[in-house]
C-alpha cells in the first residue's frame, strides 16, 4: 500500500489525497510536522532530499525519488514509471 507521508493543511497534499480518494485508491497517511522539523530529518531526507512534503513512493525510471509531487498523478494511474501503488513505500 502507499505511504504518503503528508502534512494535512498542506494543499500540495491535498492535491494528491484528493486524487487518492477520488479513486478509491487506499493508501496510508504518514503525517510529518514540517514546523518541526520532521521533514529535515536525515531519515525524511532519504525520502525526499529537499526535504518537502508529500511524498510517496513515486520514483523516476533512473530509481531516483520525485522531488515534486507535480508529476505524481501521472505515477498513481499508473502512467509513472512507478506504476502507483505496486511500488509499495
Ligand atoms: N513543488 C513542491 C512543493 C512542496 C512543498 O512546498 N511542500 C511544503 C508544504 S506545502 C513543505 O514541505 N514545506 C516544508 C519545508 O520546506 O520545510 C511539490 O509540489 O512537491
Amino acid at each position: 500500500m502507499l505511504k504518503l507521508y503528508d502534512y494535512l493543511p498542506s494543499q500540495n497534499g491535498f492535491k494528491i489525497r484528493l486524487l487518492l480518494q477520488h479513486l478509491g485508491q487506499p493508501y496510508q497517511h504518514v503525517p510529518v510536522a514540517i514546523f518541526q522539523g520532521e521533514s529535515r530529518t536525515p531519515e525524511f531526507l532519504q525520502k525526499n532530499p529537499v526535504g518537502a512534503i508529500p511524498v510517496g513512493a513515486f520514483r523516476l525510471q533512473n530509481n531516483t525519488a520525485l522531488t515534486d509531487i507535480s508529476p505524481a498523478p501521472f505515477h498513481i494511474v499508473g502512467a509513472g514509471p512507478s506504476g502507483g501503488d505496486r511500488a509499495g513505500e
